[in-house]
């Protein structure tokens, strides 16, 4: 079996021999998007350069729920429920090419390479967002208020049932349109509003300064020209709650796919790649999650 170096350097290649084999000197997918379609059972990953006329695809005829758990999973490409193609065409591909119930009888496949051997690695990643206005990249790396929600993904991170989304600079007083400059500090004690389960420091918890018991504090306003009792530090009085608010966030998946060990054969002509990174596909599963934090 001929064997021939596989180079992933610029664009596709094609050179016609005396012999008339086609021998594919080098390919970069690196410009065209990794997309998906399928489920349970049929998925299908895809790249397309549409400039020469390629496709590298990856079937997975797996049953597995692809994204469930964040991490790494493995699959052995065998040929028949599992495989890549590599393969040029005489024309351009639509986009429904890879994800139509019915094949497509064009372009015609002018050149297909299948691997039968070699695996699949899928690496699922989980991004969490609680939308509280305070970036990712900024919020503490732990959990402020010890409710078994880490603050990256806690919309209440002080647990003083005041959301974190309302408990920021929220008139843009300063004008820099960034929630974390000059944050709301009620009581200037100089922690800001949103890491402080005592706003407005006259020592009765923000959480139980809520008359009505309603799980909200910004409603029980006995002056309304300071504002909710939380704000006023001339109102202290103690409403017992012992309970969380309900609690909010998203989780957003990435997957990444690396082809491991690929053998692709096309008759007598066999490509061998030893790490083929086909790229990543963002927020593949978008999960909302709702849950109530046990006091
Ligand atoms: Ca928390
Ligand atoms: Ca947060
Ligand atoms: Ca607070
Ligand atoms: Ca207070």
């Amino acid at each position: 079996m001929k064997k021939i170096l596989f180079l992933f350097i610029a664009s596709l290649l094609l050179q016609s021999c005396d012999d008339g084999d086609i021998i594919i000197t080098s390919f970069n997918f690196d410009d065209a998007e990794l997309k998906a379609c399928g489920q349970q059972g049929n998925y299908v990953f895809y790249k397309i350069n549409p400039e020469a006329l390629e496709s590298l695809s990856l079937k997975l005829g797996v049953s597995d729920s692809l994204y469930k758990d964040a991490g790494p999973k493995t699959y052995a490409l065998n040929g028949t429920t599992n495989f890549v193609n590599y393969r040029t065409y005489d024309g351009d591909l639509g986009a429904s090419y890879f994800c139509s119930s019915i094949p497509p009888t064009a372009p015609i496949v002018t050149v297909d390479y299948l691997a039968a051997s070699g695996s699949a690695e899928l690496t699922t990643i989980f991004l969490f967002d609680d939308d509280d206005g305070v970036p990712a990249e900024d919020e503490f790396d732990g959990d402020t208020d010890g409710d078994g929600i880490p603050d990256i993904y806690d919309e209440d991170d002080d647990g003083d049932n005041v959301p974190t989304a309302l408990e920021l600079d929220i008139q843009n007083e300063d004008g820099d349109d960034n929630p974390l400059t000059n944050p709301l500090d009620t009581d200037n004690d100089g922690v800001a509003d949103y890491l402080d389960d005592d706003d407005d420091g006259d020592g009765v918890l923000t959480r139980n300064e809520d008359k009505n018991m309603d799980l909200n504090p910004r409603n029980d306003v006995t002056d309304p020209n300071v504002g909710a009792d939380y704000l006023n530090p001339e109102v202290a009085d103690t409403y017992l709650v012992n309970e969380y608010r309900l609690h909010e966030y998203t989780i957003n998946k990435n997957v990444k796919i690396v082809l491991k060990n690929l053998v692709l054969v096309s008759g007598e002509e066999e490509i061998t790649q030893e790490s083929l990174n086909m790229g990543t596909i963002e927020s593949i599963e978008v999960i909302e999650k709702e849950a109530t934090p046990e006091f």
